[in-house]
């Protein structure tokens, strides 16, 4: 065989090697290896051949060369298109075993935390009987978080509940009872609002104490309010949130603000794991009381003229016991596969 037919067959047999490889580059580092293998200045080896043209006769030299050069564009053009496809991913969903037939990935659907479940049944229940919303500061002074609810700062209930003061005089409300009366300050009676909000307290994080934490409380003053005023509102309430059944208890207690004061029980009707309807036991909810009247002179109300009564509740705490959740803190550690227990919406 000639010089010139030996050197166009290797030629055409590297192109051959070559476009094969390129064909099963996997991705673009590999394509630029090839590319240097066969096209580099200095090793390429059509490169090469490229390079001893010189040595070949005049005759030889253009046949030669032409395929060269034709094996050279060929190559150049087979990496672009290669390079084109790995960067796009083309091969992959040519040759992927994907499964059309899975069932698509849902989306993410945000839902509202139980805690807040519970505050907007609560509140609903008692807009629907005339309360109206009231808020105020988080921020607060000692006399609207303790002294115009008759509490003395060195009285047990200041020092019990350990605030967290922000400077002198200046603190964290521990309970939204300044934001009654603040509303009592501005209004006259008749009122009726409920008051649901964040309160701070130095206490400990354990799973039943957070140092903040959600407080609804409630405010009814006008002229002839009493505590049976007081039983059949809550009453009401305890069977509008926990069914027909339920029945609810006034213990004697004691709050500064509030003469006389109890702590208030509820008792579910049941359905247990057999079918059979029953009770549950006594389950402590809230406190409450007719509201002291050295508050009501303390707002400028006329306490020979009007009573009224208050109520004070953890709506977490209700949260736990509506939904069986042992622990406070899993209502803060915001773990979606807790939360996402709580969603109502179905799946799109
Ligand atoms: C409670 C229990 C009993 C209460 C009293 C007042 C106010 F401002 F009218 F005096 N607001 N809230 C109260 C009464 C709160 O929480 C356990």
């Amino acid at each position: 065989m000639s010089r010139q037919n030996s050197l166009i067959q290797t030629l055409q047999g590297l192109e051959t090697e070559a476009l094969a490889a390129i064909q099963a580059a996997p991705e673009g580092d590999a394509l630029e290896a090839l590319r240097i293998s066969y096209l580099g200045r200095k090793e390429g080896r059509i490169s090469g051949i490229l390079r001893g043209l010189g040595d070949l006769s005049v005759e030889e030299r253009p046949s030669v060369g032409a395929e060269a050069n034709r094996v050279k564009e060929a190559l150049q053009e087979a990496l672009k298109a290669r390079e084109a496809e790995v960067t796009s991913g083309a091969d992959e969903a040519e040759t992927s075993s994907e499964d059309l037939t899975l069932p698509a990935r849902h989306r993410w659907r945000g839902g509202v935390h139980p805690v807040n479940q519970v505050i907007d049944d609560i509140w609903r229940i008692f807009q629907s009987m005339g309360f109206v919303r009231a808020r105020g500061p988080e921020a607060d002074t000692e006399w609207y978080n303790f002294l115009a609810l008759n509490t003395p700062l060195d009285h047990p209930a200041a020092d019990e509940q350990d605030t967290l003061y922000l400077k002198d005089s200046v603190l964290l409300r521990s309970h939204t009872s300044p934001v009654q009366v603040r509303t009592m300050e501005k209004h006259e009676p008749p009122i009726r609002i409920l008051a649901p909000g964040m309160v701070y307290r130095r206490d400990s994080y354990d799973a039943t104490h957070t140092p903040a934490f959600a407080q609804i409380e409630g405010l009814v003053v006008d002229e002839g309010i009493t505590f049976v005023d007081l039983k059949a509102t809550l009453a009401e309430f305890a069977r509008r949130f926990w069914g027909e059944g339920a029945k609810v208890r006034f213990r004697p207690s004691f709050f500064p603000f509030t003469e006389p004061s109890a702590e208030v029980d509820v008792k579910r009707m049941i359905t247990r794991k057999d079918g059979t309807r029953g009770e549950s036991d006594w389950i402590e909810i809230m406190g409450a009381g007719m509201v002291d009247p050295n508050v009501l002179e303390n707002v400028g109300y006329d306490a020979e003229r009007y009573t009224g009564f208050a109520f004070g509740m953890g709506p977490a705490r209700i949260a736990m016991l509506r939904y069986g959740v042992p622990d406070l803190r899993l209502f803060f550690q915001n773990d979606v596969r807790f939360l996402s227990q709580f969603s109502t919406g179905s799946p799109p």
